[in-house]
């Protein structure tokens, strides 16, 4: 058996419903991204039974799909903006509407976690109001942030994380004093992140729209440059695009998360670079370096706007 989930909040807590319906932690468990998952299942297909798989909060195409049914039997539960193109006899499918993925699976299991559930609903729609989401989103953040360089580390913290919130709930995420120390580191990298999201944004108009881009070579929490941005002097923006610069040897790569303020379907834009997600909340991986200029110029395009 096999879980594969998102590498976040909302992936997190859909691990931990699914080792609280399995009565286990011990459950062999990748965290990934979309733009990962095809990667994700042929690694994980190599001297494994292939016997039952798990996919939560990630969604998925046609060829994620088909490699997929190569397992026995597959539940692949997802709330982004997705139809599987094609349907396998072996394969349940339940995608939906939903501010979490985690709600979907805890529905599916028959499991009661209201207080869980609303933390991260709150968390995956950006809307943050209760302490529990605050923990919930600042303890992923942490981890995230300290361990994102290494693979093997961060597998292994988010699945610390779940198993905490399985066998505690958010408890004993506030109560374990390692996280503690690492929220408090988090919070004021936060603070500075914030502040320079405020300076160093790039404001664009095209037609009625405003269109805040910022680009970086570091990780950074896009939830906390969205709310920072919130504040500049220009905002509320359609849309704000981050874009994440990389270098892996010779080969340079773009990330791009896109956000809004007004409800604008950010996800169109994102299809457009072959990303998904959901409509106030996509993104898209790129093989190649996209300046800001660029996406300004291919964002014109897309809009049919000069
Ligand atoms: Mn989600």
């Amino acid at each position: 058996m096999l879980a594969i989930t998102h590498g976040d909040a909302d992936g997190v807590c859909c691990a931990a419903l699914f080792m609280k319906h399995s009565k286990s932690t011990d459950i062999p468990l990748v965290f990934t991204s979309p733009a990962a998952l095809k990667d994700t299942l042929c690694r994980n297909m190599i001297k494994r039974k292939l016997d039952e798989l798990y996919i939560f909060d990630l969604s998925g195409n046609k060829k994620t799909l088909r490699i997929a049914s190569a397992w026995d039997k597959v539940v692949w539960i997802d709330h982004h903006n997705w139809e599987p193109e094609e349907s396998f006899e072996n394969v349940e499918i339940i995608v939906k509407s939903s501010p979490s993925a985690a709600r979907i699976v805890a529905e599916y299991f028959g499991i009661e976690e209201e207080r869980l559930l609303k933390a991260v609903d709150e968390v995956d729609t950006n809307s943050v109001q209760s302490e529990d989401a605050a923990l919930l989103r600042n303890t992923i953040g942490a981890i995230k942030w300290l361990f994102g360089r290494d693979g093997k580390k961060l597998q292994a913290m988010l699945g610390e994380s779940a198993k905490i919130i399985a066998e505690k709930g958010l408890e004993g995420l506030q109560e374990q004093e390692s996280f503690k120390e690492m929220r408090e580191k988090y919070q004021a990298f936060v603070s500075q992140v914030e502040s320079e999201a405020l300076e160093k944004v790039k404001v664009y108009t095209l037609a009625d729209l405003k269109i805040a881009v910022y680009e970086t070579p570091r990780f950074l929490p896009v939830y906390a440059i969205s709310n920072a941005l919130l504040r500049h002097a220009e905002a509320p923006f359609d849309v704000i695009a981050v874009l994440f610069h990389r270098a892996n040897g010779n080969l340079l790569s773009t990330k791009m998360e896109l956000r809004t303020h007004t409800g604008f379907d950010v996800q169109r834009i994102a299809m457009h670079f072959n990303g998904g997600g959901h409509k106030v909340a996509a993104g898209a991986s790129l093989e190649k370096l996209l300046l800001g200029e660029s996406f300004i110029e291919e964002l014109k395009e897309i809009l049919g706007k000069a």
